[in-house]
């Protein structure tokens, strides 16, 4: 298992993301000042949400790519807010983590409508980064969720002074842990009507045979955004994410080209698979 993980991440370092540093993304609002003009203190989150600068009134944004892991110790004072989309692999039960400095809450829907949204998982005092297992509240409940459907979420956060860090992650129905979660199961939010658009786009990828490869699209656009994924020009039954996985690549494969077709219109570049011998 352990050299299964030092393959991966191998791989994800000198492979698959070696031409690039985004893959998926979500945006982080973060709010430094109150409605009074003063530093935002406090560690609660209703200091940030009962503050009238919420949701609109935030002084920068930066984007969380690679994974569901915000910058530590970034600053003091501030509130931070995500909005996007989970895009489960498979279906069945999964479990969230939140873990954060200093409190956080982690709201899902039970589909892409914000308006059904609950919350799942929080921190009411603090954690180191990526320490998931402080406090119970950081673990949800087992959660069903399908392949194929995007979800909607919101992380609040809210830092007053010291240390400061934000992570979400989770368990796949397989037992797979993902703590803090990779960027390409997430899609940023858009209001309604924002026009489809791809802002990073599949790239070659690198591997070496019985390696795991993802690839991946960057779609920024109003929700319901489709895809389908096409294999040296034809599409690949079933494979309607906005990443592609391919378990255990073999040397047949190699030379193989991908492409994904988004809203059924938008075609991506091509991306090819490059396979050598595990020697
Ligand atoms: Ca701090
Ligand atoms: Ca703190």
């Amino acid at each position: 298992m352990k050299k299964r993980i030092v393959l991966l991440l191998t791989l994800l370092l000198f492979g698959a993301f070696a031409t690039q540093t985004q893959a998926g993304y979500v945006v982080r609002k973060i709010y430094e000042t109150g409605s009074d003009g003063q530093p935002l203190t406090g560690t609660a989150v209703t200091n940030l949400t009962l503050n009238s600068v919420f949701p609109d009134g935030f002084t920068q944004t930066q984007e969380l790519t690679e994974f569901f892991d915000a910058p530590v110790d970034f600053a003091d004072n501030y509130g931070s807010f995500v909005q996007g989309y989970f895009e489960p692999p498979q279906t069945g039960d999964y479990v969230f983590w939140i873990a954060s400095d200093d409190n956080s809450q982690l709201w899902l829907s039970t589909d892409a409508n914000p308006e059904n949204k609950k919350l799942i998982a929080s921190v009411g005092d603090w954690t180191s980064e990526n320490e998931w297992t402080k406090f119970s509240s950081q673990k949800s409940e087992k959660i069903t969720l399908e392949r194929g459907k995007k979800y909607y979420f919101e992380v609040l956060h809210k830092e007053g002074t010291g240390g400061d860090n934000l992570s979400v992650g989770w368990q796949l129905p397989d037992g797979t842990l993902e703590r803090p979660m990779p960027a390409y199961y997430l899609a940023p939010y858009f209001p309604a009507g924002t026009a489809v658009s791809i802002k990073t786009q599949p790239q070659d990828i690198y591997a070496t045979e019985n390696d795991s490869v993802v690839f991946f699209v960057s779609v920024d656009g109003a929700q319901p955004i489709s895809y389908q994924w096409y294999k040296n020009g034809q599409p690949i039954a079933g494979e309607t994410l906005s990443y592609l996985k391919l378990s255990k690549v073999q040397l047949t494969d190699n030379g193989n080209t991908y492409y994904v077709k988004v809203n059924n219109t938008l075609q991506s570049d091509t991306a090819t698979l490059f396979v050598s011998a595990d020697v």
